[in-house]
């Protein structure tokens, strides 16, 4: 059987997690990025020769790219958006002159992923990425303030949020705040209500449609180039999957994933199938999209959440939470076989455990929680790979 090539992401040099301490977990490849370099600017080649030779110093490959941005005037379609695809078209022009052949990109507006919460303590004393439904509608309505958010929730939620802001401290408050606003860019600076409400206005006159439209124009500008390049782009799915803080979000479901697929039809146009932010929606079928949307899955991150019916979730173990785990290496190890590749996957995010409780490290991103999650994925793998 075909196996899944083990990789980990690496935050680049000023990481807590070492290019050895990958490599140590068993790695042949490191998924990173040149975060340095401004989102919408050019990756230059001997930028990007430098980051490889340094991985590659380290004995490993630089296997994916994650992230090549998306510059936000790209998804708004407005200013100098054109510029900022030509400059996208360039860099991917640029890695696959340096030997680089897999990008992963996502279309989220302003803000990456959300949680509420990045250090929830669970039983075992280990620490989880955790989104708390009732706390995200107090940031919305009590914190940002944002106009008009009281009609995007029920009654019942918004008394629920009222409660849990009245019962929280002012230092909770102000943790609430900072952690729902880690995944903006620039996330290591403090942003002001005002600055995330001016971003967010920015969005007022572009619905699902609208943005879905300028997703499709942008892979029907770059897919090409990708092609010819030998490159494959690989979305990544919103997360949580659904709009938030009156945001479209249109990569959250199969459906969205094959309309944009057939918008620029090519190998090229292709998915990161991460199952913790497919996964926390019950209504996507995991294992069947893998089947349906598989020549198409060109990266895997592989979590797992555990949701609750009010709306909150948290990272589970990596064979732990509601997404059957055995079942989606399962139909990894056929797609593989079927299509005679190795795809690339990463133990997406681990929990703050051991050693890991007492370093810096970027939320979710850990040593030795992403060690023990790789660890028992490539044990399933193996094991259900000698069964088949
Ligand atoms: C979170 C990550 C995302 C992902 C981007 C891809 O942990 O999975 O930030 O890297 O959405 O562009």
């Amino acid at each position: 059987m075909i196996a899944m090539e083990q990789t980990m992401r690496w935050y680049g040099p000023q990481d807590a997690v070492k290019l050895s301490d990958i490599r140590q977990a068993g790695c042949s490849g490191v998924v990173t990025a040149l975060h340095h370099i401004p989102v919408g600017d050019v990756w230059p080649e001997d930028e990007i020769l430098k980051r490889k030779n340094l991985i590659e110093a380290a004995g490993m490959t630089w296997t994916v790219i994650e992230s090549l941005p998306v510059h936000e005037e790209i998804k708004k379609q407005k200013g100098d958006y054109k510029k900022w695809i030509a400059n996208y078209k360039q860099s991917i022009r640029n890695v696959a002159a340096c030997g680089l052949r897999v990008i992963t990109y996502n279309f989220m507006p302003v803000l990456d992923w959300l949680r509420t919460d990045v250090a929830y303590t669970l039983p075992t004393g280990s620490k989880a990425l955790y989104f708390n439904r009732a706390a995200f509608v107090a940031f919305d309505l009590f914190l940002l303030k944002r106009p008009n958010a009281h009609t995007d929730y029920a009654p019942h939620e918004v008394d629920k949020a009222q409660k849990f802001f009245d019962a929280a401290t002012e230092a909770e408050r102000k943790y609430l705040f900072a952690n729902c606003l880690l995944g903006l860019p620039g996330s290591d600076e403090s942003f002001t209500p005002e600055q995330v409400l001016t971003a967010l206005k920015q969005y007022a006159d572009i619905d699902a449609s609208k943005l879905k439209q300028h997703l499709h124009f942008f892979l029907q500008e770059v897919i090409p180039v990708a092609e010819a390049a030998g490159v494959k782009l690989a979305i990544h799915p919103d997360d949580p999957p659904y709009p938030m803080l009156g945001l479209p979000r249109v990569v959250s479901t199969e459906a969205d994933a094959k309309e944009l697929l057939q918008a620029a039809p090519s190998p090229a146009n292709g998915l990161c199938f991460c199952t913790g932010s497919f996964g926390a929606r019950a209504d996507n079928d995991l294992v069947g999209m893998i089947q349906r949307l598989g020549d198409h899955i060109h990266f895997l991150h592989l979590r797992n959440t555990k949701r609750d019916a009010e709306g909150n979730f948290f990272e589970a173990d990596h064979l732990g939470g509601d997404t059957d785990m055995p079942a989606v290496v399962k139909e990894i190890l056929l797609l593989m076989k079927r299509r005679q590749v190795s795809i690339p996957m990463r133990p997406d995010h681990g929990h703050q455990m051991l050693d890991d409780l007492t370093k810096k490290t970027y939320p979710g991103y850990s040593a030795i929680g992403r060690l023990k999650g790789l660890a028992e994925l490539r044990g399933l793998e193996l094991g259900i790979s000698r069964m088949l």
